[in-house]
């Protein structure tokens, strides 16, 4: 496996220097962050975050993500065109030595919280989805706005936008997904760039939207839409592990012994008995998931995919964005790290 952390560009706190100090430490996970989904990536931009990258000993091989324009996942009239500039951008990462694209396909919001800041009796902070709370967000009423989400969308656009999608519905947004792929995944494949589809954080419908990468027979669905290892996943344990319907360590098992995990995001999560889930510290025993069975999976299947720790919690007073902070996902990292070393010498034994 190879070891990345995510970086925000130059507006992150975290420093390259300091991610380049954590142990084990291989890419940078990261993406343009000046230009508007549906807009193509200028080349110096893309040029100018690999040689900051390389200037600190670290590979910028990972994009998270190319956001995928909403009339895309609407199939509006002009898709044909986004999809078509959505290929350029594909091949303009390769061409700057991109090998793993992430992106997802979900509709108008990207992960969804309800509290970004709760204290553990530690007074550690972390992001949490209570359902309580969640059945009192209303975006057709406020303007809530999640560090995760498209900000630009007024309050009116979000309107126009939920009622679109509660036209096409689920079959619609498959049928957008599947015109979607069958155009990019030849590109990525030309160019030796893997797709890392990202599961829907939670794994369930919000706001009444549709939500289609979510659970086992979808992802088999999505997965056989175009059967390559172009077309694969980012399979991120935290947010399939937030419903409880999924067995992540089974899932693990399988899309990476069918070659089609591309990376992956590892958290922690710890379901409520009400469907709600807090995130917290990545070791097994701080939540809901066995992360020892988890890098098993991978290593018993040979996974050589690329591995970030995700979301942390703000410890030892850190401020910054929530769930990427330094500290936390740096233990996360050196905890996975010891997974992977312990199973990889097991096996060997
Ligand atoms: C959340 C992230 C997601 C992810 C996108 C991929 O912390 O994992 O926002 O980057 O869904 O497109």
């Amino acid at each position: 496996m190879k070891m990345s952390f995510r970086w925000y560009g130059e507006d992150d706190p975290i420093s390259l220097r300091y991610i380049s100090q954590i142990p084990n430490m291989h890419s940078v996970v990261s993406a343009v962050y000046d230009v508007k989904p549906g807009e193509l990536w200028p080349r110096e931009s893309i040029a100018k975050m690999k040689k900051q990258c390389e200037d600190n000993g670290l590979v910028f091989d990972v994009v998270e993500s190319i956001p995928v324009h909403e009339n895309i996942k609407l199939g509006a009239d002009n898709v044909d065109e986004l999809i078509d500039v959505y290929c350029q951008n594909i091949e303009r990462c390769a061409e700057y030595g991109i090998k793993c694209i992430t992106y997802n396909f979900m509709p108008v919001f990207d992960w969804t919280r309800t509290q970004l800041d709760k204290e553990a009796p530690d007074g550690s902070t972390s992001l949490v989805l209570y359902a309580e709370q969640l059945k009192n967000l209303d975006p057709l009423k406020e303007d809530i706005k999640l560090p995760g989400w498209d900000a630009s969308y007024t309050q009116d656009e979000v309107r126009g936008l939920i009622q679109a999608y509660s036209e096409i519905g689920e079959e619609g947004l498959w049928q957008n997904l599947e015109k979607f792929l069958k155009k990019v995944i030849p590109t990525a494949e030309k160019c030796g760039v893997r797709m890392a589809i990202h599961p829907d954080d939670p794994p369930y419908s919000i706001f009444g939207l549709p939500r289609i990468i979510t659970n086992e027979k979808n992802i088999d669905r999505m997965l056989a839409i175009v059967d390559s290892p172009a077309n694969s996943l980012c399979l991120c344990t935290g947010s399939l592990g937030s419903g409880a319907f999924n067995n992540v360590e089974n899932l693990v098992r399988k899309y990476s012994e069918m070659d089609r995990i591309a990376f992956m995001h590892i958290r922690q999560v710890k379901l409520l008995e009400d469907g709600g889930f807090e995130e917290c510290g990545h070791l097994s025993k701080n939540g809901s998931m066995d992360m020892y069975k988890i890098v098993k999976a991978l290593t018993d299947t040979g996974f050589d995919g690329y591995v970030r720790p995700d979301h942390g919690r703000m410890i030892w007073g850190e401020k910054g964005r929530p769930g990427y902070g330094l500290y936390d996902r740096a233990l996360g990292a050196a905890y996975i790290n010891g997974l992977f070393e312990a199973c990889e010498k097991a096996e060997k034994e």
